[in-house]
C-alpha cells in the first residue's frame, strides 16, 4: 500500500507570522455541530457552522476557513449548494466569497487517521482513534476558524464500528448514545462552555475506565474516569490520586473548581508530547499515566503527578481564560506551569523540587536563550508555531508568572488572579491582560516588569560587596546587563526582584537587614528591587563582615557572578539559611572546580582536585541533619551541558575528562564514607511515600560514584540489579553497568530485555540507557538498536528515548570528532521529517548550537545543517530551526 506522507510541504520561503499584524477575523464560527462517521480507510465528517460576520468588516470581505489535508465533498450554506465561482480550496484554507451576516455554512470532508504520521488532527494509534488539536490540529479535521480567539459552542456525534470502537468519547457531557445497523454504534457529546478549536478532542476505541469520584468544594459530584487499553488497568492509581490531589489543591489555593460533571483522562501509545488540556477530555501520553513500582521510576512518579496537575490547572488558566493569538501562549503555558510547580512543592519537599525545576531551566532554556532561536517570552513572530512550545515560553514564562508572586505576595498574586478571572472568564486575551490584572488588584506599577515578555536572553548579573568595619555598612553593588540575540541588538535593564541575606562571617547567622536611609531593620532577609543597570544598595548598622546570599530561591532568571571565592563559597555550602542558595553555592564551587580543570588538561597541566573541595563534599555526604533527597541533589555534581554554558567555546572532551576526573577522584578519597552511605539509605520493600523516594535517590548517587571507581563498585551495581524490588533501583544499577564495557553490562542490558521486552514504557527506557551510556561504541549500539523489534521511528516516545536521548543527552558521543554523530542524527532528521515534523524538527534542535564548539565541529555542524536545509519538500518545522541557526 502506498504511504501517503503527511506534511505541508515549503514551497520558496515560508510566511512569517507576526504578532504586531493580529486582526479579529471577519468571519467567527459561533456554534459547530459535527459529525465524525469512522469507518476503516477512511473517516467522513460533517459540520455545520452558524456563523457570524464581524460588524464593520470590510463588506466584500470573503468568508476564510483554515483547512489541509482533507478532500472536500460539498460545501452548503442556508442548505444550498455554493456553486464552484463561489469559492476556492488550496492548500491551507477555503475562501467563499459573498457570505451574509450570519449564515449556517455545511462542509462534509473526507480524512484518512489511518496514514496521518503527523499525529496532529484525528489519527489511529494502536487500536484507537484519538486527536491532538493544539495549536492547529483542527483544521487536518474539517474546515474552520482554527484559531484561539474563535471561542464556539461545540456538539459532537461519533459513530464507528461498536466491536472495534467500544468507546466514543468528546468533550463535554454525554446527551445520547444508540447501535446503528451493521454493528455499528453512535454518542453525542455536548460542551456547554466555549471553547476555542484547539481544546477539541474526539477518542474511539476499545478502552476501560478506571474510574472514581471527588466531590467540590460547594458539593458537586464529578466522575472522574481514566481511560486505558486493557490490561494497563493496575497501573493507573498513582494518576487518579494525583487527579484528586490537584483538584483540591486549586480550590484551597486558588479558589477554583472543576465545572463540568465529568472529567475524563486517556492514555495514548503514540503521542507527540506529554499530554493535552482538551475541555473535560484530557488525552496524555501513556509515559504520564501508567505506573506501578517495578515498571515505573521515582522520576516517572513525580512526573505523573506533575503532568496530571498541569494539564486539570490549564481547566481555568488556558480553557476558561484562553489566549488571543499564539504569540500570547506564555499566558496560559507558563502561568500553569508556575502553578503546576507550586502544586509539586507543596506536596513534596519545596527546596528540592525548586532546585529540580533551576536545573531543568539552565539545562534547556539558557542555552535557548544564547542561541539562533532565542526568542522572548512572548515571541514577536514564527515560521511554525509549533516550534514556540519552548523553554522560555514554558519555563521561563513561569519564572516570570513566579517573579509577580515574589514581588506582590502569596496574597497579592491571588488578588491578581482573582481579578484576571472575574475580568476574562470565556475569553480569548492577552500577557498584557493578566499583568494588567496583577497591576490593578495591587495597585503596582510593573511598567518595567513588562520587559521580561519582550526582551529575549538571560540576563547577566555582577554582584560585589564591601564592608567598612569602621562604618559598620555594607554596600552591595549590582550590575545587570543582557546580551544582544537576533533582532534585538540592544537591552535594557530589567526589573529584578532579588531576594537575599546577609550572612555574618563570624556569627554564622543572617544578619537584619536596614538600608541607607531606613528607620528601622527589616527583618534578615528582603526582596530588593533592583531597576537599574548599575545600582548601589548601602546596608547600615552591619555588625560585622557579612557574606551576602543573592537571588535565594532563585527569585529571578538570572545568570549571577557574585565573584566570591572557594571561601565564600564552601561558607554558604555549610551556613547559608536558604537551602536552595546552599546547592546553588555548591553547584558554583564545583562548577568553578571543573572549569579549573578543563583548563587545565587544555593547557597540558594535570587536573588537580584540592583537599577543601573533597572535605566540603564529605561534610554534605555525612551530614545526617540534611535531608537525603537535599544531600543527592547537593553531590550531584554540574552537568556536562551546564559546565560547558560556562564556556566561550565549549570543549566536550575536557569537559567529560574533567567530571569523569573528578567523580572518580571524590570516589576514591570517599569510598568508606560512600559505602556506608550507601548501605544506611536502604529501603526495604516497597515504599513510595517521600522520605523512601528521597533515600534512594542519595543511596543510587553513592552507587553512581562507587561504580565509576572499580570493580567493588560493579559488584555492587550488579547486586542491586538481582535484587531490586523497585523499577528506580533496577534502572539506576543498570545505568552504571551499562555505562561501562564490562559484561556485566551486556548480562544486565540482556537480562531486562527478556524481562521487559513486552512493555513499551520500560523498553523505552532500556533505549535511553543504552544511548546515554558513556562507553566509547555508544553510537554503533544505537544504530543496531534501530533494528530492535520494540523500536519503531513512528512512535515518538521510541525517537525520543533512542536518537533524542542520544542527540541531546549525551554530548561527549553526539559531537564525536569525526562528526559520526552529527551524521547520524542528521539522516534520522531527514528520514523521520516526511512522517512527523514535530518530532523531526525536535530532534534537530541540537544542531542550533553549533556556534558554541570549536572550529573542526562547527565546521562539521554546519554542512550537516546545510544537507538537511537542501532537502527537497522539508517541512516549515524543520526549516525554520535550520534556517535561523545558520543565518
Ligand atoms: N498545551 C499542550 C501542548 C501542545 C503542544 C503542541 N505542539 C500541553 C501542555 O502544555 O499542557
Ligand atoms: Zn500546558
Amino acid at each position: 500500500m502506498m504511504e501517503r506522507l503527511d506534511q505541508t510541504p515549503v514551497h520558496s520561503a515560508p510566511q512569517v507570522i507576526r504578532r504586531e499584524d493580529y486582526t479579529p477575523p471577519d468571519f467567527r464560527v459561533d456554534r459547530i455541530d459535527l459529525h465524525v462517521d469512522i469507518r476503516e480507510g477512511e473517516t467522513i465528517v460533517t459540520s455545520t457552522l452558524s456563523v457570524i460576520g464581524r460588524p464593520g468588516r470590510d463588506k466584500y470581505a470573503p468568508l476564510v476557513l483554515d483547512g489541509q489535508n482533507q478532500e472536500l465533498i460539498y460545501l452548503k450554506i442556508d442548505g444550498e449548494d455554493v456553486p464552484p465561482c463561489k469559492y476556492t480550496v488550496g492548500e491551507e484554507r477555503m475562501t467563499v466569497e459573498e457570505v451574509g451576516d450570519r449564515a449556517t455554512v455545511e462542509i462534509r470532508t473526507r480524512i484518512h487517521p489511518e496514514t496521518n504520521t503527523a499525529l496532529e488532527g484525528l489519527y489511529r494509534s494502536g487500536s484507537m482513534y484519538c486527536t491532538q488539536c493544539e495549536p492547529e490540529g483542527f483544521r487536518r479535521i474539517t474546515y474552520f476558524v482554527d484559531r484561539p480567539d474563535n471561542m464556539a459552542l461545540f456538539t459532537t456525534t461519533i459513530e464507528a464500528d461498536k466491536g472495534s470502537c467500544p468507546v466514543l468519547l468528546s468533550n463535554g457531557n454525554p446527551v445520547g448514545a444508540g447501535d446503528l445497523p451493521g454493528g455499528r454504534h453512535w454518542a453525542k457529546w455536548e460542551d456547554p462552555f466555549r471553547k476555542p478549536a484547539y481544546l477539541f478532542a474526539l477518542v474511539a476505541g476499545n478502552l476501560v475506565p478506571v474510574t472514581d469520584k471527588f466531590v467540590t468544594a460547594s458539593g458537586r459530584t464529578v466522575d472522574l474516569r481514566i481511560y486505558v487499553e486493557q490490561g494497563n488497568e493496575d497501573k493507573c492509581a498513582h494518576a487518579m490520586d494525583s487527579l484528586k490531589r490537584s483538584m483540591r489543591w486549586d480550590e484551597e489555593v486558588f479558589g477554583l473548581e472543576y465545572d463540568l460533571d465529568i472529567f475524563m483522562i486517556v492514555a495514548v501509545g503514540d503521542f507527540n508530547m506529554g499530554a493535552m488540556e482538551n475541555k473535560g477530555l484530557n488525552i496524555f501520553n501513556v509515559k504520564y499515566v501508567l505506573a506501578k513500582p517495578d515498571t515505573a521510576t521515582d522520576t516517572d512518579y513525580q512526573l505523573i503527578e506533575g503532568i496530571i496537575a498541569h494539564e486539570y490547572f490549564h481547566n481555568w488558566t488556558g480553557n476558561r481564560v484562553t489566549c488571543r493569538d499564539w504569540f500570547q501562549l506564555s499566558l496560559k503555558e507558563g502561568l500553569t506551569v508556575f502553578r503546576d510547580q507550586e502544586f509539586s512543592a507543596d506536596m513534596n519537599a519545596r527546596s528540592v523540587k525548586r532546585i529540580q525545576d533551576v536545573r531543568a531551566l539552565r539545562a534547556a532554556q539558557f542555552p535557548e536563550d544564547a542561541g539562533p532561536m532565542a526568542h522572548p517570552v512572548r515571541p514577536d513572530s514564527y515560521i511554525e508555531i509549533n516550534n514556540f512550545y519552548t523553554a522560555t515560553v514554558y519555563e521561563k514564562g513561569a519564572e516570570v508568572v513566579r517573579m509577580y508572586h515574589t514581588l506582590l505576595g502569596a496574597e497579592g498574586f491571588r488578588k491578581g488572579m482573582d481579578l484576571y478571572f472575574q475580568r476574562h472568564d470565556g475569553d480569548a486575551v492577552t500577557c498584557e491582560d493578566f499583568c494588567l490584572a496583577m497591576e490593578d488588584a495591587n495597585g503596582a506599577d510593573l511598567s518595567q516588569f513588562r520587559r521580561w515578555y519582550e526582551q529575549a536572553g538571560t540576563p547577566q548579573v555582577k554582584a560585589s560587596g564591601h564592608y567598612d568595619a569602621d562604618a559598620r555598612t555594607y554596600t552591595l553593588t549590582i550590575e545587570q546587563s543582557t546580551a544582544p540575540t537576533p533582532g534585538q541588538p540592544d537591552k535594557q535593564p530589567l526589573l529584578l526582584p532579588m531576594a537575599m541575606g546577609l550572612v555574618g562571617k563570624r556569627s554564622k547567622a543572617d544578619l537584619p537587614l536596614q538600608l541607607d536611609g531606613e528607620n528601622a531593620t527589616h527583618g534578615t532577609e528582603r526582596v530588593l528591587r533592583v531597576t537599574a543597570a548599575r545600582q548601589v544598595f548601602t546596608f547600615v548598622d552591619v555588625d560585622e563582615e557579612p557574606v551576602p546570599s543573592l537571588f535565594r530561591g532563585f527569585s529571578a532568571p538570572v545568570k549571577l557572578d557574585a565573584g566570591q571565592g572557594e571561601e565564600d563559597l564552601a561558607f554558604l555550602m555549610a551556613h547559608d539559611s536558604d537551602e536552595f542558595n546552599r546547592w546553588e553555592a555548591g553547584q558554583a564551587l564545583a562548577r568553578k572546580l571543573l572549569l579549573g580543570m578543563v583548563a587545565d588538561r587544555a593547557d597540558g597541566r594535570a587536573m588537580a582536585v584540592p583537599d577543601s573541595f573533597v572535605a566540603a563534599f564529605r561534610r554534605v555526604l555525612t551530614d545526617g541533619e540534611a535531608a537525603p533527597a537535599f544531600r543527592a541533589q547537593a553531590l550531584a555534581l554540574p552537568s556536562e551541558g551546564d559546565i560547558g554554558e560556562a564556556m566561550r567555546t565549549i570543549d566536550v572532551d575536557g569537559i567529560h575528562a574533567a567530571r569523569e576526573h573528578l567523580r572518580r577522584h571524590l570516589a576514591g578519597k570517599l569510598k568508606a564514607e560512600l559505602r556506608a552511605t550507601y548501605d544506611s539509605m536502604a529501603v526495604p520493600g516497597v515504599q513510595l511515600d517521600g522520605a523512601a523516594i528521597g533515600k534512594r535517590a542519595l543511596r543510587n548517587l553513592c552507587l553512581g560514584y562507587l561504580a565509576g571507581l572499580d570493580a567493588d563498585g560493579l559488584a555492587l551495581a550488579e547486586a542491586q540489579f538481582d535484587s531490586a524490588e523497585v523499577m528506580t533501583d533496577s534502572v539506576a544499577a543498570l545505568v552504571c553497568l551499562s555505562d561501562s564495557t564490562d559484561a556485566a553490562g551486556d548480562r544486565a542490558l540482556a537480562t531486562f530485555h527478556q524481562r521487559w521486552r513486552h512493555d513499551p514504557l520500560v523498553m523505552d527506557k532500556w533505549f535511553s540507557i543504552q544511548a546515554m551510556a558513556k562507553r566509547p561504541d555508544t553510537l554503533a549500539r544505537v544504530k543496531a538498536l534501530m533494528g530492535d523489534p520494540s523500536f519503531s521511528v513512528k512512535n515518538p516516545n521510541k525517537v525520543r528515548s533512542l536518537l533524542g536521548a542520544f542527540a541531546a543527552g549525551n554530548p561527549v558521543r553526539f559531537h564525536a570528532a569525526d562528526g559520526s554523530g552529527y551524521r547520524f542524527i542528521a539522516d534520522q532528521v531527514i528520514a523521520l521529517d516526511p512522517m512527523n515534523p514535530q518530532v523531526a524538527a525536535r530532534l534537530f534542535s541540537p544542531f542550533a548550537r553549533w556556534r558554541r564548539f570549536d572550529e573542526a565541529r562547527q565546521a562539521l555542524l554546519k554542512a550537516e545543517i546545510e544537507r538537511v536545509l537542501a532537502t527537497p519538500k522539508l517541512s516549515k518545522d524543520v526549516y525554520e530551526v535550520a534556517s535561523k541557526s545558520v543565518a
